[in-house]
């Protein structure tokens, strides 16, 4: 196939309305990892997809964190990322939680202000729509959000179920520029094996524990082991304080082991293959809330790649 158009489309919108979500439905891959609780995502994550839909595109897909107000060092971090990604891409979308009604807007302030600077498309997704009954509410929905500013396309869909999907995507075909592909068509991301490993760690730590746990994590490979017939991965999660620690082991070892069986479960299906996980519980004392602490973990704004 011969690529005529290709380009990088963001994902941002404010956190838990489904950019991972979408994006996962844009490339018919579970590639970003997705939860119940708001701030999952962390950083960029590139997904490339080469003619889907019967197109000749080359679509870089970004996935962002949500952008929200700051409480730690951390959440500086993870805006920067999704205004990086905002300004640097082809089009942008803007995706919103329609289920969430005339409220929505207003509760957008931080987005509105980060797409101020974007002079490049946006469309709006209002996703959840399988939500919202009767269907005649998106209508006042939609007007609000037109309201507040110009956008190339204001589209509904389902990032769940898929609806709207495939029509979202060949809206976002007519924005892309024409020209050669960007990446070799064959690839999927631009992050190594190992960190999709970790960010399912920190998958399972966010959906089995609750409390301040999900937003001091961190998850570091310590060896990765391909040689035995079952790899041997060995990591490390990091919280802030020893409460905390406490929190994540459990009675017991409980929850740590459910949050190693879930992970495990969850790396298993994404490698196609059976692994061995270990896990260790550390204290990195107040980790989020210093550059230095971000940058042992690898959240640095001038390095795209982590190991
Ligand atoms: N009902 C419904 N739920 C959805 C839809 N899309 C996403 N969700 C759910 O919304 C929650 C958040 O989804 P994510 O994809 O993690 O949201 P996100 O915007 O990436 O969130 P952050 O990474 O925290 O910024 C998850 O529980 C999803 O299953 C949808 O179309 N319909
Ligand atoms: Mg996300």
């Amino acid at each position: 196939m011969t690529v005529e158009r290709a380009g990088i489309v963001a994902l941002v919108g404010r956190p838990n309305v489904g950019k991972s979500t979408l994006l996962n439905a844009l490339i018919g891959e579970s590639l970003s990892i997705v939860t119940p609780k708001p701030e999952t995502t962390r950083d960029r994550v590139l997904a490339v997809v080469t003619g889907p839909f019967a197109t000749r595109s080359q679509f870089v897909f970004v996935d962002t964190p949500g952008i929200h107000r700051p409480h730690r060092q951390l959440g500086e971090y993870m805006n920067a990322e999704a205004r990086n990604a905002a300004e640097s891409a082809d089009a942008v979308v803007m995706v919103t939680d329609a289920s969430e009604g005339l409220a929505g807007p207003d509760r957008d302030e931080n987005v509105w202000s980060t797409l101020a600077t974007v002079t490049r498309p946006i469309i709006l997704v209002l996703n959840k729509v399988d939500k919202v009954r009767p269907k005649e509410a998106l209508l006042p929905v939609l007007e609000a959000y037109a309201k507040r500013r110009e956008f190339t396309a204001i589209i509904p869909i389902s990032a769940q179920d898929g609806g709207g999907v495939e029509r979202l995507a060949r809206a976002l075909n007519e924005l892309l520029p024409e020209g050669p592909a960007l990446y070799p068509v064959d690839t999927l991301t631009d992050r190594p094996e190992r960190w999709f490993v970790a960010e399912r760690i920190r998958e399972a730590v966010m959906i089995e524990t609750g409390e301040e746990v999900p937003y001091v994590t961190a998850v570091e490979i310590d060896t990765y082991d391909e040689r035995p017939a079952v790899p041997r991965i060995t990591a490390s999660i990091h919280v802030e304080r020893p409460g905390q620690k406490k929190i994540l082991v459990g009675a017991g070892g409980e929850r740590i082991k459910a949050v190693g069986a879930l992970a495990r479960a969850n790396i298993e299906r994404m490698l196609g293959k059976k692994v061995y996980l270990e896990l260790w519980v550390k204290v990195s004392p107040d980790w989020t809330r210093s550059p230095e602490g971000l940058a042992r973990f690898g959240y640095r704004q001038d390095s795209k790649s982590r190991e």
